[in-house]
């Protein structure tokens, strides 16, 4: 019950009792959600409100990054149309309910993938789009090469955030004392920050480089090696609306199988072409993948013509050609040394 009134904080109050009244029913008529977007003709995407990398709009108001571009591969194999999305800016303290109430049919937004989050708010979180960590961001200085030397520091956390809860168990299993200075968005945490009032900012490390970026002299800051926590960032959706789930699920999967086997939105019309056939099933030229998903035949290449498999993805947002320039570490693909591993279209 504590973690149900937490969640219902940040909400109207006639969206509350909606996300309390959706806790005793029968979640049958969130059974619709393929319908709702295509009678909407749009999908609501849950976002961040600004996070580079991940999903920031720019001054004209045009959204970018991965999770930005998880949204608009679930509209490109929806509608065949990546612009047919309403990005709907959320805070950590109201994502979720905003998903229960269905103000949005996914939420694409940083968020880690967590028991209790599966448990008690009746979500699912359908497949990691990106791997992180939690790390610390301090000032350069000789004296603190480990998070281990961080004793007595003030710490910056955003609240309602898993990196709020992890903050402690790291100092209390290593006998360290800290000082927590919540802050309620990154702007916030980023400032006090930069204004002394901590000397240590935490967050996934994703975030922590777009963070940096940020400050008027990045490179007197730096990131700790020691990362604390396991930060699987994944798409969630509402239980109980398995049609809704699998097609989330299998956009994500389309855009990695679609990096293993070298198809990409540069030579996608030649992938049309190809006899191989684990490439016939990702573009449609074998079996009926598409169609048992309750979309068309070309879901598939309709993903990877407008938004790219999972590494072009990768690389304009966060990778070599974006401004972070995060090494993909642990999100490159198993077979290339990490841990993106996508089930076979088959
Ligand atoms: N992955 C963590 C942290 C997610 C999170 O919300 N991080 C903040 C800290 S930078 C953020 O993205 N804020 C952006 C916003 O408030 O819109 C979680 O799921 O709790």
């Amino acid at each position: 019950m504590l973690a149900a009134r937490k969640l219902l904080f940040g909400l109207s109050a006639s969206a509350a009792l909606a996300v309390m009244g959706a806790a005793s029913a029968p979640a049958a008529a969130s059974a619709q959600t393929l319908k709702a977007v295509r009678d909407r003709g749009a999908l609501n995407c849950g976002v961040s409100q600004g996070l580079a990398g991940f999903s920031i709009a720019d001054d004209k108001g045009q959204w970018s990054g991965l999770d930005v571009d998880l949204c608009r591969a679930i509209a490109a194999a929806v509608f065949n149309d990546p612009a047919k999305v309403a990005f709907v800016p959320l805070s950590p303290s109201e994502r979720f309910s905003a998903l229960q109430v269905g103000k949005i049919d996914v939420l694409a937004r940083n968020s880690t993938w967590t028991m209790s989050r599966e448990t008690e708010f009746k979500l699912n979180f359908v497949g990691v789009n990106y791997y992180d960590g939690q790390g610390f961001l301090v000032h350069k200085t000789p004296e603190i090469a480990s998070a281990l030397e961080l004793d007595g520091a003030k710490v910056c956390v955003q609240s309602d955030t898993t990196n709020a809860d992890n903050l402690g168990d790291f100092f209390k299993n290593n006998n360290l004392k800290f000082e927590l200075v919540p802050a309620a968005s990154p702007a916030e945490a980023l400032k006090a920050y930069a204004d002394g009032r901590c000397s240590v900012l935490t967050s996934d490390v994703s975030q922590l480089y777009a963070q940096r970026l940020q400050l008027a002299k990045a490179t007197d800051h730096t990131i700790l090696p020691d990362v604390i926590s396991k930060e699987p960032l994944a798409p969630v959706v509402r239980q109980r609306d398995d049609d809704w789930m699998m097609i989330v699920k299998w956009t994500l999967y389309a855009m990695i199988n679609a990096e293993e086997l070298g198809v990409n939105s540069k030579n996608i019309d030649e992938a049309l072409k190809s006899k191989k056939p684990d490439v016939m099933r990702l573009v449609g030229n074998e079996g009926t993948y598409g169609e048992d998903l309750g979309l068309t035949k070309d879901w598939a290449v309709r993903i990877i013509k407008h938004v790219g498999n999972y590494g072009e993805v990768y690389e304009r947002n966060i990778g070599e050609a974006s401004k972070l320039k995060i090494p993909r570490g642990l999100n490159q693909l198993w077979n290339n040394g990490g841990i993106q591993y996508a089930p076979p279209i088959r």
